[in-house]
Formats: C-alpha cells, structure tokens, sequence
C-alpha cells in the first residue's frame, strides 16, 4: 500500500496516524513533482494528497481513504459501536473537515507578515472558538471524543489543532482549547502512531513558518 502524502498536510497525517495506529504495512511517499502535477494525475487522477494506492484500488479523500482501511483492516476498531454511535462518530469527523479545519486553513495567508490583517485574524479566531465550543458540546471524552480507545472521529483533530496552535503562536495570538478538551488532546497526543506523526508535522509546519516571516 502506498500514501502518497507530505508531512506539511493535515489531511495527510490523519491518514497517516491510521495506517500507523493499525501497523498496516505500507510506504509514504511524496506525489512526484508536487502534488497537482500531471505526473502524479498519472497516478492519481485527483492530483490530491493524501492519495491512496492498494493494488488496483487509487483513491483521494482523506475520509473515504479511513474508512477503507478501517474495512479492510478492522483492528484495532477505529468505529466502533452500534450504527447510531457510529453515525456520531462520523459526524465529529465531518465537523473537523467542514467547520473546523476550513477555518485554520483561510488563515494560511496570513502567515506572511506582508498579507496579515488583524481585522481578518480577530473574526476567524472567535468563528474558530464557536466551533471547537460546539465540538465540546457534542463531545463526550472518554477521554476520546466518544469512545475509551482512539476513534476515527479523533484523528484528523490532531494535526489540525497543531497547526492552529503553531499559527496562532506565530500571530501573537493566544491559542485556547476549551477546557472540557485539554485531557482529550493529551490523551491523542500519547497514542504512539499520533505523536510519531505529529513529531514530522511539527517539524515541516515550523520550517513553513519560518520561510514565511521574510
Ligand atoms: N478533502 C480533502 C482535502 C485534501 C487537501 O486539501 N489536500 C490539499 C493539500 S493539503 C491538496 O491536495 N490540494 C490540491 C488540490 O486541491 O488540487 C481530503 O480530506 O483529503
């Protein structure tokens, strides 16, 4: 199996973290010439990393991607429960990818001090602030959103809130998860295959930043 990904990609660890949470033998290699290229369209037609490639089987879509290696390799269960915890579930992944990480990922233009504007950094903060607020509602830490072991619904948090902390870090800005889910990310920053994942997102976000402040 191959994950065609690179370690800056937030959709790319949360694919990452399940391949290596459920020791699936696999590669990760960067889309050669960049993702988008017509090289990598050659291999998958998206041209989007994360793309995941199983024999005969090219897929993008970093959700459709976990629920087949969930399928395919069950253990340990990443969505567990009867269909209407497993509905729950699904919905807290989607609130990562539809309302939360859109919100960190509007902001990546203003991590040049050239292009910033306070004005647009204030309202995104608060809009970012009544999300994580609504993820605690719909929360249950066990101490996993909802569930005692990591779930499908945890993974794609954990590169995400970095880089929110890192970026806001970067803004001056003070980065404050709610309180009902700091044990909730110190329990998902202990899972091995999460902290193996975030040591290399750390390391590729920081150096970004970096090449951003001129
Ligand atoms: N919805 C996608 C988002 C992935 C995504 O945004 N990937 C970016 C890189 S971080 C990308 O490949 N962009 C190129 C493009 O959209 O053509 C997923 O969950 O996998």
């Amino acid at each position: 199996m191959i994950l065609y990904a690179l370690p800056i990609s937030n959709f790319c660890s949360k694919v990452a973290i399940v391949l290596r949470h459920k020791q699936i033998p696999h590669q990760i290699i960067p889309p050669p010439n960049g993702y988008g290229s017509p090289e990598y369209k050659l291999v998958v037609p998206t041209g989007k990393i994360p793309g995941l490639v199983d024999g005969e089987l090219v897929l993008s879509e970093s959700e459709a991607i976990n629920e087949y290696l969930e399928e395919q390799y069950p253990n340990p269960v990443m969505l567990p429960g009867d269909p209407k915890k497993r509905a729950q579930l699904r919905q807290l992944s989607r609130h990562h990818d539809l309302a939360v990480e859109p919100i960190i990922r509007s902001l990546f233009g203003q991590v040049s001090p050239q292009t910033r504007n306070t004005e647009v950094l204030q309202n995104k903060a608060a809009e970012l602030q009544k999300q994580l607020n609504m993820l605690a509602d719909l929360a249950d830490p066990q101490p996993f959103l909802l569930t005692a072991e990591m779930s499908l619904a945890d993974v794609g948090y954990a590169p995400t809130l970095l880089l929110g902390e890192l970026m806001w870090e970067c803004f001056g800005m003070t980065w404050d998860l709610p309180s009902q889910l700091q044990e909730w990310q110190q329990a998902l920053w202990q899972v091995p295959a999460v902290a193996e994942t975030l040591r290399e997102a750390r390391e590729a976000t920081v150096t970004w930043i970096a090449s951003k402040q001129g």
